[in-house]
């Protein structure tokens, strides 16, 4: 106890929902009781969820749970409607889990979340494209377990499948905009940047799971859920403008991942950045040492960056995107409770992983 009853309800809704995994677990593996056949591949989708659903921040799923508590009124929130709302946080665990396996592949990640990725590890390789597969199927097997007689099952449905998609139509850019082997400097734009971010992380990682709440809160306007759409996407922008910093400036040991952006020729806010403010000789250091696995090409590029300030120019930029949000909140916030939004971007904002 440390007296502030915010901080409390807060550690206790991360405590519950991490608790809850075991169930999760549980539910997805207990069907193998009707189907013997298949038991050896439940064991190996137990496995998949405990290496790749868990150790993360949790902030999508927990974020779930927070709107819902925030959106339903209390007389509501009986045991059974809290089962469902953690479910719900859960299967956005999922859907991340299922992104991130995939995501590791194609950028030929080392490390996620302070372990060797999960294609990585010996003996796996690339049946982890089945494994992320299974992750994904996961999600609908535990929203027709839960949620299927419920009347927000079919938004909730589309939400998870047209959340996936946005995403997968941004991994698809993102890919595009980085192909391995040449650096064109001019596709890095900031009119590129931006509608790779919205479609690769804003719209699952923070409308999904504020989204999915309203829908189990009975709120599905078109206006309503517009509103919401409108400040959760700036700050799904923000979240991976500081990911792609942290990829060159984070700490490793803190972030739980080593950086590959520019070893991927990827369309990175620092390079859209230094792109902004280079001389014709930067660019053309740029260009001689960008998108190549070389780490001394790596450390001259990080050594421009640093030349041109970059870190500072983050760090200012951190600042005016707050005051922005906040506005965006006070704008576009009803009917829905400011603190939902603000309580998210507190947790955000500043991170170091
Ligand atoms: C983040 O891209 C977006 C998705 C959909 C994973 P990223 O490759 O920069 O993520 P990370 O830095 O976690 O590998
Ligand atoms: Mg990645
Ligand atoms: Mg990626
Ligand atoms: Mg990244």
């Amino acid at each position: 106890m440390n007296g502030n009853p915010k901080l409390e309800a807060c550690n206790q809704d991360r405590q519950d929902f991490i608790q809850h995994f075991s169930q999760i677990v549980k539910v997805l593996t207990e069907d193998e009781l009707g189907h013997p056949e298949t038991g050896d591949a439940i064991t190996r989708l137990k496995e998949v969820l405990e290496y790749n659903a868990v150790g993360g921040k949790y902030n999508r799923g927990l974020t779930v749970l927070q709107a819902f508590r925030e959106l339903v009124e209390p007389r509501k929130q009986d045991a059974e409607s809290l089962q469902r709302a953690l479910t719900v946080g859960w299967c956005v665990e999922l859907l991340q889990a299922f992104i991130l396996v995939s995501d590791d592949i194609m950028d030929s990640s080392l490390t996620r979340r302070g372990q060797i990725c999960w294609y990585q590890k010996p003996g796996i390789g690339l049946d982890a494209v089945n494994d992320a597969l299974l992750l994904e199927a996961c999600i609908y097997r535990l929203l027709k377990l839960y949620c299927r007689e419920q009347p927000y099952y079919l938004n909730l449905l589309e939400l998870f499948l047209q959340s996936s998609y946005q995403t997968e139509i941004g991994q698809t850019l993102d890919l595009m905009t980085a192909p391995q082997g040449h650096v064109d400097l001019d596709r890095y734009t900031e009119k590129r940047y931006k509608s790779i971010v919205k479609y690769k992380t804003a719209f699952y990682s923070f409308y999904l799971p504020v989204a999915a709440a309203m829908y189990m809160a009975g709120i599905d306007g078109e206006k309503e859920h517009a509103n919401a759409m409108k400040i959760l996407l700036e700050m799904g922008e923000f979240f991976q403008i500081q990911d792609d910093y942290l990829d060159l400036f984070g700490d490793p040991s803190v972030t739980g991942k080593v950086g590959t952006d520019i070893q991927d020729n990827k369309c990175s806010w620092l390079v859209v950045q230094c792109l902004l403010r280079a001389t014709p000789q930067q660019q053309q250091i740029l260009e001689e040492n960008y998108g190549q696995k070389d780490p001394e090409k790596v450390a001259r590029v990080k050594a421009l960056y640093e030349a041109l300030d970059l870190p500072a120019v983050f760090l200012k930029y951190e600042e005016d995107s707050y005051s922005r949000l906040k506005s965006l909140v006070e704008q576009y916030s009803a009917p829905l409770p400011p603190a939902i939004f603000l309580e998210l971007a507190k947790k955000i904002y500043k991170r170091k992983k």
